[in-house]
This record gives structure tokens, C-alpha cells and sequence, in this order.
């Protein structure tokens, strides 16, 4: 079997091409598509964010690192999806207000449908009223946020307080993620479950639902 090491390389260089066959073949020969996030698309990503940080790359090699990624999540993204179970819950997901980052929050899309609630994706740069919106019109009873960005992660707070406002926030449970957002963060802002991983959103909603 191929060296994995080429699907980061091809993530970290911006390679969608290779990405995706390194992706395809791996499948092909048996490996975990959750493996394939954890070990090696992850981690390039992570290195993407370095290299950025000190100056290494700029926006346009994010773009293309963002690219290859997610041309590799797209093959990836199915396999993780459940079939045909009855939906746990109905999940209002987005990236908030001002924020455009959505991988992570695609991931965590997949893992929620894999773990059998049915996801309302409402996309990047969510508003609080577009949040509540999901609620009131299609009955969603979890709202999932999240936030890349320090500057974007106050509108999970603004968002929470919309809720309360229009009358809903007893009708959902409220969970949050993102590389900046923290457990004390999440209960700074009243959310009901927090976690730092697409596997864990699963178990904070069960958690939420539950408490
Ligand atoms: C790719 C990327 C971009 C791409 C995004 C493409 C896309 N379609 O998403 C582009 C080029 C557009 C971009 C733009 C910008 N970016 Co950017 N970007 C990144 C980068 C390198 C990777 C993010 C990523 O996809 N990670 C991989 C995913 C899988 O991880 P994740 O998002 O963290 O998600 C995981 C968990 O957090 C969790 N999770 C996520 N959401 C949720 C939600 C819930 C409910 C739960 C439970 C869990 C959960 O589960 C996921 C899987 O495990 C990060 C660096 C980094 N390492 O984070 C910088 C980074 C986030 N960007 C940064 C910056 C500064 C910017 C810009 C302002 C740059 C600029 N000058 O224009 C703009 C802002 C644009 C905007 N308004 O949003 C900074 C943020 C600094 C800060 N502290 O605020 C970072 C940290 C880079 C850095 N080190 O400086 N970026």
C-alpha cells in the first residue's frame, strides 16, 4: 500500500489532485476513513495553520490547502454518514456570523448524520436570527455553532441571547466548537456541551440531550 505520508504532503502543498487519489486509494486498500482525518488530514492541516502563523504561507496557500482537504473529506464524508435510522435529533448547524471556515464544521456535519441526527447545515457566516429561524421554522432541537476565528467567537454568546429573546432556548440544547472555543468558554456563555473534535460533537449532544 501507498506511503499515507502522500495524502498530507498533497493537503499541506494544496494538492487537491493527489489528495483525492491518495484518499481513493487508501480506501480502496481497506483503511479507516477516520484515520485517514485524524492521522494524516488533520495533522496537515495543523501545519497549514503553523506555516501561516509565522508567515511560511499566506491566504492563498490556505485556500489550497483548504482545497486539497476538501476534496479528500468529500470522498470520506459518506462513508462516515449513517443510513436509514431513525434521526436521534435535528441538528440547526452552522459556522457563525463573519466567520467563512467550514471544514471543521463539515466534518462535524458528517459525524452528527454518523451518529443519527439529521443535520441542517445553514453554511458559513450563520446570524443569530438564522440560528433562531432554524428553530422556530424547522423544528431543530439542538443548535450547533462554530467558530474559528477569536473576533467571530462572541457571536456564539450573541446567538445564545437571541435565542433566549425570541423564546426558544428551553426548546434547545446548545453546543459549540472550534480550535479557539474551550469548556470554560462554553459555560462563560451558557452553552449546554462543548467539545474539540468532530467525534466528540456526537457524544456532546447525547450528552446535552440527556442532561
Ligand atoms: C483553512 C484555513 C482558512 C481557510 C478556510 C477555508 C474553509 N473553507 O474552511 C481560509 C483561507 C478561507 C481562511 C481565512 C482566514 N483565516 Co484561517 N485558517 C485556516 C486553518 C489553516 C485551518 C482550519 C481548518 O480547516 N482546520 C481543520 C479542521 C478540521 O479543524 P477545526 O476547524 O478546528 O475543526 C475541528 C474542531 O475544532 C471541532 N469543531 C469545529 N467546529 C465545531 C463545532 C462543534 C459544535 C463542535 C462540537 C466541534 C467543532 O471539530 C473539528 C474536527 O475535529 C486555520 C489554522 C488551524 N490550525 O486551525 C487558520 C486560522 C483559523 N485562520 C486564521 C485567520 C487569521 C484567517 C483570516 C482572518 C486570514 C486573513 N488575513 O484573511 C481569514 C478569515 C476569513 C473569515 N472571515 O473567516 C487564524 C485565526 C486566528 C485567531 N485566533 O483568530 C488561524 C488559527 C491561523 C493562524 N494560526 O493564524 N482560513
Amino acid at each position: 500500500m501507498q506511503d499515507l505520508k502522500i495524502l498530507h504532503d498533497a493537503i499541506l502543498n494544496g494538492d487537491a489532485k493527489t489528495a483525492k487519489a491518495a484518499t481513493e486509494q487508501a480506501l480502496a486498500a481497506g483503511v479507516e476513513p477516520m484515520k485517514l482525518v485524524q492521522e494524516y488530514m488533520m495533522p496537515a492541516m495543523d501545519e497549514v495553520g503553523r506555516r501561516f502563523e509565522c508567515s511560511e504561507y499566506f491566504v492563498p496557500e490556505l485556500l489550497l490547502s483548504a482545497r486539497a482537504m476538501k476534496a479528500a473529506l468529500a470522498l470520506i464524508r459518506p462513508l462516515l454518514t449513517a443510513t436509514g435510522a431513525q434521526p436521534t435529533g435535528r441538528v440547526a448547524l452552522g459556522t457563525v456570523k463573519g466567520d467563512l471556515h467550514d471544514i471543521g464544521k463539515n466534518l462535524v456535519a458528517a459525524m452528527l448524520e454518523g451518529g443519527g441526527y439529521e443535520v441542517i447545515d445553514l453554511g458559513v457566516n450563520v446570524t443569530p436570527e438564522q440560528f433562531v429561524a432554524a428553530v422556530k421554522e424547522k423544528g431543530a432541537n439542538i443548535v450547533a455553532m462554530s467558530a474559528l476565528l477569536t473576533t467571530t467567537m462572541p457571536s456564539m454568546k450573541t446567538t445564545i441571547e437571541a435565542l433566549k429573546q425570541s423564546g426558544v432556548r428551553e426548546k434547545v440544547k446548545v453546543i459549540i466548537g472550534g480550535a479557539p472555543i474551550t469548556q470554560k468558554y462554553a459555560d462563560e456563555i451558557g452553552a449546554d456541551g462543548f467539545s474539540e473534535s468532530a467525534a466528540g460533537a456526537v457524544t456532546a449532544a447525547k450528552k446535552a440531550m440527556t442532561a
